[in-house]
């Protein structure tokens, strides 16, 4: 096993929190103002890590992002002090104060997307951090995540960088949540599936009513001319609307793929045979589709208890583990399927695993929102720059980091407090050093 998927996990910051900032996110939406445990979350996070680690899996971690992010609030007009910055949002603009906050960089297959060497014409591993502009907690993002992924991926013999797209409502992008590589195994050429919400330019006009699409087709497709890949290597596929009018924001809230499995519902493609079909035909090894119907699990249900927002995890024997959130135990259809359709079925998958993420999860993040795939050969994990991937060493470390720095307690209220700004700046700095990144933080740059 030469070529290893590994799944970068973000770190949950200092300032999680529940503000509701992201619509047609129906778990953001309906905890908003609800006091969230940073602590909690982030130990909730390393422990999916470890566990993961320790199960055999590669495991790399992603620091979290400056916040709150003044700059972007003085880029707003906000002037003086930085207590006195954030004082003066607090009061006229609460709302930028709590975007400003967000720790949603905790979700990496939101910060870019990937292609592996394997299937790239100059054989290097290809990134491109998502724009995220479809919301501006978000579109705060790419800045530093190109720099974050710039400083790991540093090796330019192996590793490609390109720039976001523009950050317009036509070039929508939110990475790799609606990008799925299917392929026999990780080392063997892939084709990939790009899913979108809607067409800029042209198309048909069917689209969700109620929530916004938030990838475009012509996003996905300058991802895939940036990364190099021939038309035999891509499938642009549209997501149901009603699905994302459910609360399907991004694909892999509805299915996910890995190796020659895609794990989806009825409901998550506008046109599912059509799907199937354009993948059938450009994959070198036979698709193993493992189709959930609506009878089975409700859209309702699937979007609450993130069934598809798992992560699917290939083993040596070649059989694939499912790591569910604990969420998917409180549904008893969703339970049901698990138990008698996916572990009793035939199919790859022979193992669910349970993880407790549920800080995360209530801003709409499962354990496939948290991490980024990539998959890495042997020289190319040899030539990563930083400490990121994830030992028992780096493990015992970042949890005291999180003990010594993070609080149990942060209500929307207390974003306000110049102390928070203070406390998360001394944490990250340490951070950096500790995972030996360098300087890629704004504070740290100027
Ligand atoms: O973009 N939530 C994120 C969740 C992203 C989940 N990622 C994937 N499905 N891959 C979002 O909607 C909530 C933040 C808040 O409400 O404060 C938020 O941004």
């Amino acid at each position: 096993m030469t070529v290893r998927e590994v799944n970068f996990d973000g770190l949950v910051g200092p300032t999680h929190n529940y503000s509701g900032l992201a619509h047609g996110n129906v778990a953001s939406m309906s905890h908003e103002g609800l006091v969230a445990n940073p602590r909690e979350a982030a130990l909730q996070g390393l422990e999916k890590m470890k566990s993961l680690m320790d199960a055999g899996y590669a495991q790399g971690v992603l620091p979290p992002q400056q916040r709150p992010d003044l700059g972007a609030l003085r880029a707003l007009g906000f002037s003086g002090s930085d207590a006195e910055v954030l004082a003066r949002a607090a009061g006229e603009a609460p709302q930028l104060l709590r975007a400003v906050c967000s720790a949603s960089s905790m979700w990496t297959a939101n910060a870019g997307t990937v292609t592996p060497s394997v299937d790239a014409a100059d054989g290097r591993v290809h990134f491109t951090p998502a724009n995220l502009q479809s919301s501006f907690h978000r579109y705060l993002e790419p800045a530093t995540t190109a720099r974050v992924l710039g400083a790991i991926f540093r090796d330019e013999a192996h590793f490609a960088h390109h720039p976001v797209l523009p950050a317009t409502p036509a070039f929508s992008d939110e990475g790799a949540a609606n990008h799925t590589r299917l392929a026999g195994e990780h080392g063997a050429p892939g084709v990939h599936l790009y899913v979108y919400g809607r067409q800029a330019f042209g198309g048909d006009g069917v689209e969700p009513r109620r929530f916004p699409a938030r990838q475009t087709l012509e996003a996905s497709q300058a991802v895939a001319r940036q990364h190099g890949l021939a038309a035999a290597q891509t499938v642009f596929a549209q997501q149901h609307p009603a699905a994302i009018d459910a609360g399907v924001f991004h694909n892999d809230v509805i299915a996910v793929g890995n190796g020659p499995v895609l794990l989806y519902h009825e409901m998550a493609f506008r046109d599912e045979q059509g799907t199937l079909e354009a993948l059938r035909e450009k994959m070198a090894t036979p698709l193993i589709p493992v189709r959930v119907p609506v009878e089975a699990v409700s859209l309702d249900d699937a979007v609450a208890s993130y069934l598809f927002n798992s992560q699917l995890l290939s083993n040596p024997d070649g059989t694939m583990t499912l790591v569910v959130p604990g969420e998917c135990q409180e549904r008893e259809a969703v339970w049901r399927c698990l138990q008698d359709h996916l572990l009793a079925g035939h199919n790859p998958i022979a193992e669910v695993v349970v993880k407790d993420v549920k800080q995360s999860m209530r801003n709409g993040g499962g354990p496939a929102c948290l991490r980024l795939r990539v998959a890495l050969s042997a020289a190319e994990r040899a030539a990563l720059s930083g400490r990121v991937l994830l030992d028992d060493a780096l493990y015992a470390e970042l949890t005291a980091w999180v003990e010594r720095h993070y609080r149990d307690r942060l209500a929307p209220a207390d974003l306000a407090d110049p102390q928070l700004a203070t406390e998360t700046l001394t944490a990250l700095d340490e951070l950096t050093g500790l995972l030996e990144l360098g300087s890629v933080y704004p504070f740290q740059r100027c």
